[in-house]
């Protein structure tokens, strides 16, 4: 693609020789002020804003928030690393339906996540509509630590609130012959900017197989820090799958479908070579633009060694062998 950076040699004018060089320093000046006030401002836009203006920019007003004091699962804690804090979670953040910048939070604002219903449907005995509140009295919220890990190789560790998929995928009955499942988030231009541009597959989707679904570690989050999900996190609710890279965790889920054939995928449809469908978290699988090594813990910059699976081996290496 050509980029406005690439400009062809023919198109650079010498700018020097048209001045005389008193003329010159004067413009020099003021281009090196101009490009101090451009570097201020860029650096204001993208990793500006304080810590109360990134968490208050996400925020809704769930009716249920009154559940979200959920009861701590002990078995997914994190001992090896610090909790990411909260605003350093919420101010880096990827969702292109609002924009290919990780400060999300800024874009945010015309976006409404309530009311919202999900829908279960497919290849499923008993089919159903929810809507939030009846998704959060439907099935029992907890507390789970888990890590978080993006194919570009940042990390984090946050506390989710949710339930298990699989309890919805129980209720719901899957039938003979489902082997997948799908997911399929919102599609709504006018609250979220960056889906205007429809090169990209909108709505963005995503899946597993039904035995990745039914692991105990896959999860529907619909909180996350003690409260309902900021919607640059993907309220009101979102797939958790802490085993995968982070694309697989799809944000503001519209639809859950059980299918019998693998489906497309949003990144693998757009570069198959460089986001698979299994995409499980490994180090000795390079992407074609990052190492996975290692990982960059979001906050304190710190950088550690990744671990096959995310460090969920003990749950789900048995899928693979
Ligand atoms: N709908 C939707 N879900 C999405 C994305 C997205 O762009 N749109 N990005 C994914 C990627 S690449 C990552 S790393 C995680 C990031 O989750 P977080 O921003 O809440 O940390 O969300 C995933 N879910
Ligand atoms: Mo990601």
């Amino acid at each position: 693609m050509s980029q406005p950076w690439n400009l062809p040699e023919r198109e650079v004018t010498p700018e020097a020789t048209l001045r005389s060089r008193r003329a010159w320093l004067k413009w020099a000046g003021l281009g090196g002020a101009a490009l101090a006030g451009g570097a201020g401002w860029f650096w204001w836009r993208f990793f500006g804003g304080s810590d109360a203006a990134v968490l208050a920019s996400g925020k809704t007003t769930a009716p249920t928030s009154k559940f979200y004091a959920a009861e701590k699962n002990s078995k997914f804690q994190v001992s090896d690393r610090r909790m990411t804090e909260e605003a350093e979670a919420a101010r880096y953040c990827n969702f292109y339906e609002f924009s290919s910048f990780k400060n999300v939070w800024r874009d945010v604002a015309d976006f409404k996540p309530l009311p919202w219903a999900v829908e279960v449907t497919g290849l499923v005995a008993k089919p159903r509509q929810y809507d939030i509140d009846e998704l959060v009295h439907a099935f029992t919220l907890e507390e789970r630590i888990y890590r978080h890990r993006c194919v570009e190789a940042w990390a984090m560790v946050v506390p989710w609130i949710g339930f298990p998929l699989a309890d919805l995928l129980r209720k719901a009955e899957p039938l003979a012959g489902a082997k997948f499942v799908r997911f399929v988030t919102f599609d709504r231009p006018k609250e979220a900017g960056h889906m205007l541009d429809r090169s990209y597959p909108w709505p963005y989707n995503e899946g597993l197989t039904l035995a990745e679904a039914k692991n105990e570690l896959a999860f529907i989050a619909t909180g996350m820090y003690g409260h309902p999900l900021l919607k640059q996190h993907g309220a009101p609710v979102r797939l958790v799958v802490p085993w995968k890279y982070g694309f697989k965790s799809a944000k503001s889920l519209v639809r859950i479908e059980v299918t019998n054939t693998q489906p497309a995928t949003f990144w693998n449809t757009l570069a198959p070579h460089e986001y698979d469908f299994e995409a499980n978290v490994n180090p000795d699988i390079p992407h074609p633009r990052w190492s996975q090594r290692y990982e960059r813990m979001l906050g304190s910059q710190e950088m550690r060694d990744t671990k096959i699976y995310n460090g969920y081996g003990e749950w789900v290496a048995n899928l693979y062998s």
